[in-house]
């Protein structure tokens, strides 16, 4: 078999690191692009650190930034990827209401750049390419279940830039014969999911409640409803829709959708502790209901200017084509981060009273 050479922009991101171990077990050469930052920014990939002085290095790390053609360029001509996953992106739906023309050169115009260095590297008909497209494109909920076929009404910047990439990809397929994909991945999730997006923010604070760190978890918009999913189990997900014969797009979700406030009383669950609501709206209180203590308050900071109510997809399709299926319970995800960022406190907590 021909060697399978895989470029991931965005390795350094919990999907990126999820999909390069997925990608090294199957046998791929894995070039991974990283930014440069004043500190180490590598952390999730570090146990697949490889020195490069070795011969036979499976995975290879290169600087590259999104919004720097000439790098992307340079880094596909020199890798000579067979697989080409975008997974780089401003990713935070709250972020890019402050940063908006950020967002949508990363996020937008980054993807463009991805597809034209291919055209001009003529390497249309060598490299297969995914797109990290999302959920969020639903937005404004127009029908539920969402499907591929559901139209799209963006309600952030992040959204908007992620809707350039999913028609630009869907165009550089039609225009140039390229097999270029779309994954419109639900939300998903894990141990090692960014500290600000709110799964991982209240099993965080579960965490460091539990062991006497921290007092309360502020959070926004309890009733907002998501279909979470385990990042591990989507990221095969996206490897199989490269494999596919005829590049095409596919939603990939779990097909059932949570309240954040279910997410919080299954997170609180885990240390013993049971939540009472009381209030609702801005005022809303989740109390202890054995201590009384209140251990939730909302903050109107984290609210949206705009809001996505509610995603559940219908995956269907993947399940069809792909022979996909989300394979992780919902009380199963909320437990293993829980149980993860126990550990990662403790840890914490002991270094900080030698
Ligand atoms: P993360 O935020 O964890 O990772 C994003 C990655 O992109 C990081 O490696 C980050 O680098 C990198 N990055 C950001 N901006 C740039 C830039 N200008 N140039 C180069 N690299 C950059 O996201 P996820 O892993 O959760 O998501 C992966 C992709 O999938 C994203 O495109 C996201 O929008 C999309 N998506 C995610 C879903 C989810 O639920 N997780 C659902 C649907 C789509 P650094 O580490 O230096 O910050
Ligand atoms: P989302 O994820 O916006 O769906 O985007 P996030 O976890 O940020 O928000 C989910 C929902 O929780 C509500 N919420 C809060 N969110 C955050 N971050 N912090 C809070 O304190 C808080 N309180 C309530 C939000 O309002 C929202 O309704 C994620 C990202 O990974 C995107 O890149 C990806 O495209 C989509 O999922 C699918």
């Amino acid at each position: 078999m021909n060697e399978r050479v895989a470029l991931i922009t965005g390795v350094t991101g919990q999907d990126g690191a999820y999909l390069a171990e997925l990608l090294l077990k199957k046998g791929y050469v894995v070039h991974g692009m990283k930014r440069r930052a004043s500190s180490f920014n590598s952390e999730r990939v570090n146990h697949l650190y490889e020195d490069p002085h070795n011969t036979d290095v499976k995975f290879h790390l290169h600087y590259g930034d999104m919004t720097d053609s000439t790098n992307l360029i340079r880094l596909i001509q020199e890798t000579q990827p067979t697989e080409i996953y975008n997974l780089a992106a401003q990713s935070h739906v709250q972020v890019s209401f402050e940063t908006p023309e950020y967002t949508a050169n990363a996020d937008g115009i980054g993807t463009l750049r991805i597809l034209e260095a291919i055209r001009i590297l003529g390497m249309e008909k060598r490299a297969r390419f995914y797109q990290a497209s999302t959920s969020e494109l639903y937005g404004l909920v127009q029908e539920t279940p969402q499907r591929e076929t559901t139209p799209f009404y963006p309600r952030s910047p992040y959204a908007a830039a992620k809707l350039y990439g999913y028609w630009i990809t869907v165009n550089y397929r039609e225009a140039y014969g390229m097999h270029a994909s779309n994954g419109i991945l639900f939300n998903h999730e894990g141990p090692t999911r960014g500290e600000t997006f709110v799964t991982r923010k209240i099993t965080r604070a579960v965490a460091a409640i539990h062991h006497g760190m921290q007092n309360k978890l502020y959070l926004g918009n309890l009733d907002a409803k998501r279909d979470w999913g385990h990042a591990r189990d989507y990221v095969e997900g996206m490897w199989r829709i490269l494999q596919q014969e005829v590049a095409d797009d596919y939603v990939l979700a779990t097909g059932e959708t949570h309240t954040v406030r279910e997410f919080v009383d299954l997170a609180f669950g885990e240390v013993d502790r049971r939540i009472e609501w009381t209030g609702s709206g801005v005022d809303e209180k989740g109390v202890c209901a054995k201590s009384g203590e209140i251990l939730v308050e909302i903050d109107k900071r984290y609210f949206r200017p705009t809001e996505v109510d509610l995603l559940l997809g219908d995956p269907s399709k993947a399940r069809e084509k792909l022979g996909w299926a989300s394979s992780t319970p919902f009380k199963d995800l909320v437990s293993e981060m829980v149980q993860s960022d126990l550990r990662v406190v403790s840890r914490e907590a002991w270094r900080n009273d030698r």
